[in-house]
């Protein structure tokens, strides 16, 4: 088969969405998904054939969301966004979209999986905001310690950590309301319920003073997908340390904060409609490689300390050497960089706090092969449904970045495999689209598939996805 024709397939596979879901009332389980080849223009049939009327609408609920006390959800709504970056309400989205999703099932006894929406993003953001300067959410003046001089790193963290201390007990409350107030849990210690986990480090911010045994084998919705734990120490470590880290896994710790076989990826939260993606091909690309970023140098604040890793000093360095012909370097606002992410071929996207960032998927959607510096880094839908990155990413080792300019012009030299690589990223923008629903094609349609392979693994084991 040739690669169009095999790219075509994969895209087939993907745009499908949730058509390949149980189709039968009192069938629940989504195993048919687990099976790539079983998805035909049959199984789409079979669905659409429903819509004339002929067959009562599928079923495929197999979700039950738990009504949870407003002090988890509706309470924190009304707290103040003023610093909140919304790309963490993705915990607020998709409790709404459960809501009302043909996933979900309303009858606890039929679950499958069982979701437990408390929203975290907000009350983590606005707990150590609290006291904040107007202005200036990382100038904390209020209630410093006497020892700690107003506005300092220590204030700050103190109450930094008082965000993670309390998210942490949030989340420990949410879960003991649970296993009170329902018998569910128990089952399966958790395993088949999930939980939405939307800062940086997903579950080492939002949960980093709960014991392992707080969660049971419960999985998580994150975007926090580093493999890595120790790095080269020319360039900082990935992983930030921990204070207190109360994780007893026996394992990296990492593995604590991403559980690559459970946890479900998704990218940070933006609000691009259809509408806002643009093809490759469908605007002129004048700018060969956009560096649309800065480096803060370290005011021991963790966040800005090694912000970037240094990665993204080292390629401003690089770039003032020896700029690539075409490229442009410097910080934007976060609208002209879209418009210029639309008007360039690569777009070079080193870490920020975590080794992705969201200017990745932006870069995607704006139709910008995106160039990423990951050391070993799961991103959204590929373990389990296979987006192929490679295909339309170039991946530096970060210890490899002298080798940028090189590596794109490389590309830039061969018409082919440019066009390759655009062909690609035109069939698979439309995955990391937060807009649309289940049956759409994009994030939401991809996190209800991926829990659908969840669903398959505890309930339905004769198939592994590993065995296939
Ligand atoms: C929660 O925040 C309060 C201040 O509002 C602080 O005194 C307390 O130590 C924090 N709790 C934890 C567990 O960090
Ligand atoms: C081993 C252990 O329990 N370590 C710490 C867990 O977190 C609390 C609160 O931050 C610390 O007091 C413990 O020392």
């Amino acid at each position: 088969m040739s690669t169009a024709s095999q790219a075509a397939l994969r895209v087939a596979i993907l745009l499908c969405g949730l058509c390949n879901l149980p189709v039968h009332g009192d069938s629940l389980a989504p195993s048919a998904i687990i099976s790539k080849q079983r998805i035909t223009a049959k199984g789409r049939e079979h669905i659409h054939g429903s819509v004339s009327g002929r067959r009562p609408r599928p079923t495929k609920e197999f979700v039950y969301v738990y009504d949870m006390p407003a002090k988890f959800t509706s309470d924190i709504k009304k707290l103040s966004m003023e610093w909140h970056p919304e790309q963490y309400d993705y915990d607020q989205v998709l409790h709404e979209h459960f809501l009302n999703s043909p996933a979900r099932t309303e009858d606890a006894e039929q679950a499958q999986l069982f979701f437990i929406p408390v929203y975290l993003g907000r009350y983590y953001n606005w707990y150590w905001q609290q006291w904040s300067t107007p202005g200036n959410p990382w100038e904390i003046v209020t209630d410093c310690e006497p020892r700690h001089r107003a506005g300092s790193p220590e204030c700050w963290w103190e109450k930094w950590m008082w965000g993670k201390g309390n998210t942490s007990e949030l989340v420990r409350e949410a879960l003991e309301y649970v296993q009170k107030q329902h018998p569910y849990w128990s089952k399966h210690d958790g395993a088949d319920h999930v939980m939405v986990f939307s800062y940086d480090h997903a579950r080492c911010d939002m949960a980093l003073t709960n014991q392992l045994s707080t969660f049971g084998q419960m999985f998580s919705i994150q975007s926090y997908g580093d493999l890595t734990l120790t790095n080269d120490p020319t360039v900082p470590p990935i992983i930030q340390r921990w204070q207190d880290n109360n994780y007893t896994w026996g394992q990296p710790r990492s593995w604590a904060c991403f559980r690559p076989d459970a946890d479900v990826l998704v990218p940070m939260y933006y609000n691009f409609e259809p509408q806002d993606l643009v093809s490759p091909f469908g605007s002129e690309r004048s700018i060969t490689a956009l560096l649309r970023f800065d480096y803060k140098r370290g005011d021991g604040k963790n966040l800005v300390e090694h912000y970037g890793h240094r990665l993204r000093h080292e390629l401003i360095e690089y770039w003032r050497g020896q700029p690539l012909e075409g490229s442009q370097q410097g910080p934007k606002s976060s609208e002209e960089t879209d418009a210029d992410m639309a008007r360039s071929i690569f777009c070079v996207c080193p870490p920020g706090a975590t080794q992705d960032t969201t200017r990745m998927f932006r870069a995607i959607l704006k139709g910008c092969i995106p160039v990423t510096f990951f050391r070993a880094n799961d991103l959204p839908f590929a373990r389990f449904l296979g987006v192929p990155y490679g295909e339309f990413m170039l991946n530096i080792q970060p210890d490899d970045y002298p080798q940028l300019n090189d590596r794109i012009s490389r590309i830039l030299a061969s018409p082919q495999r440019l066009r390759h690589m655009q062909d690609a990223l035109v069939a698979y923008q439309k995955n990391f689209l937060w807009s649309g629903g289940s049956e759409d094609g994009g994030v939401i349609a991809n996190v209800e598939r991926e829990l659908s392979i969840r669903a398959t693994m505890l309930h339905d084991t004769p198939h592994s996805t590993f065995s296939r």
